[in-house]
């Protein structure tokens, strides 16, 4: 279910929203929405920021306590990463981008600084739509860029984390005036197809992809930065850019961040900290089911284990029980035994060939037009286009 509301000052974020400027006037969907044929806005708050939510507290719940159930009730137990985001999730997020080990986002950063121009040149977007949004403050060097060519009307950050979707949206609001900001509340594996914008095949079950062109004030760049596509199991992976594919007509582009293969000792140690911070934001996810599902895992009873995965081309992050226990996940009814050393997977994050990026793309119905890297090779941005 889809529930939408204004993200207005007070509501959401308080004083942080105070003096943001009004942004809206440029919103493709709103022009729209006045002649009454679009029926996919959200409605529009007081600062200009318009907030669709798919994950109402109702469905987050759902969502979370199906996840959870399976995940322990499964051998070996596992649980998927999107849920350690919640608002102290994101905030840990944010400090590992910033540890000394973790050189994904610098090196990512690195590469948008050097290439964002030619990026925006060869999809010069109206709308930039930024999938795992989270702070998104790379995304602005993508936004300068689309500014700089003067066709840039309208930012759609799109991110699981409520909390931490608002305040960047917020912010890019007040950095940027005349640009509208229309947040989605969503899980990317789920609601792709309600994307602000999305064409009208895309919730038509006979439509075909790439059927209408995206031109002029139409066109938009899909960007999935961060490496959170190696967060994804293959099969999820290429369901995920088929969908991400059939929401992109011609001239439109998908800008996809990855992390690449090195280094062994380099890859444990960015899931590693000496700092402990990625130890935290690993047991962050029993922090979150023990407060949405009224459950009591001890956090001081699971260690943090990050491992690299040769097979499989991943780092894995996993909780070990570090003695016997029970946990008891009250909402669910359901108690967990876990042995002394038992491990549980809460992550995968795959790295990856340039090659291979290339030809799971292909595989998805996208073709690679342009592939970028920092100087040593350790992070990709990849533009492709449906072909
Ligand atoms: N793109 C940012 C943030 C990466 S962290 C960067 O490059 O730094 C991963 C982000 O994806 C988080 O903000 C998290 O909340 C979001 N996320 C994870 N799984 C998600 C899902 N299934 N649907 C939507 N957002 C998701
Ligand atoms: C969001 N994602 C790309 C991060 C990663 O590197 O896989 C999440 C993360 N997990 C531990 N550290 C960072």
């Amino acid at each position: 279910m889809t529930s939408r509301t204004p993200a207005t000052a007070r509501e959401t974020l308080g004083s942080t929203f105070a003096g943001a400027a009004g942004g809206g006037s440029g919103d493709p969907d709103k022009a729209r929405d006045s002649n009454g044929s679009s029926g996919s806005s959200g409605t529009e708050g007081p600062t200009g920021i318009t907030v669709d939510r798919h994950l109402a507290a109702a469905e987050r719940h759902a969502s979370l306590a199906a996840d959870v159930r399976a995940g322990l009730t499964s051998q070996p137990r596992e649980l998927p990463p999107k849920w350690f985001y919640d608002a102290t999730g994101g905030l840990l997020f944010d400090r590992i981008t910033r540890l000394p080990e973790y050189y994904p986002t610098r090196r990512e950063h690195a590469v948008l600084t050097a290439h964002a121009d030619e990026i925006a040149a060869a999809c010069p977007a109206a709308t930039l739509v930024e999938l795992g949004s989270g702070t998104s403050e790379k995304t602005r060097l993508l936004l300068d860029a689309l500014r700089r060519l003067g066709t840039l009307r309208r930012f759609v950050p799109f991110d699981v984390d409520e909390a931490t979707l608002l305040q960047a949206g917020a912010d890019i609001l007040r950095a940027y005036p005349g640009v509208a900001v229309r947040a989605v509340v969503g899980d990317f594996e789920r609601h792709l197809g309600s994307l602000p914008g999305a064409p009208a095949r895309a919730s038509a079950a006979s439509a075909s992809p790439g059927a209408q062109p995206a031109v002029g004030g139409d066109r938009r760049l899909v960007a999935f930065l961060g490496g959170t596509i190696g967060n994804l199991q293959p099969a999820a992976r290429a369901a995920f850019l088929r969908a991400v594919r059939d929401q992109l007509r011609d001239g439109d582009a998908l800008l996809l961040g990855a992390d690449l293969v090195k280094d062994t000792g380099r890859l444990v140690a960015a899931y590693d900290d000496s700092a402990g911070v990625t130890a935290a934001f690993n047991r962050n996810v029993l922090s979150v089911i023990n407060r949405e599902l009224d459950a009591d895992f001890d956090l001081r009873g699971f260690a943090h284990v990050a491992a690299w995965n040769a097979e499989k081309s991943w780092i894995e992050m996993r909780l070990r029980s570090v003695r016997d226990q029970e946990v008891t996940v009250r909402a669910l009814d359901l108690v967990a035994r876990f042995e002394d050393g038992e491990q549980m997977r809460t992550e995968i994050s795959a790295k990856f060939t340039l090659d291979g990026l290339r030809a799971e793309l292909a595989a998805s119905g996208l073709a690679t037009s342009r592939q970028w890297t920092d100087p040593d090779r350790d992070f990709s941005v990849t533009l492709a286009v449906p072909d």
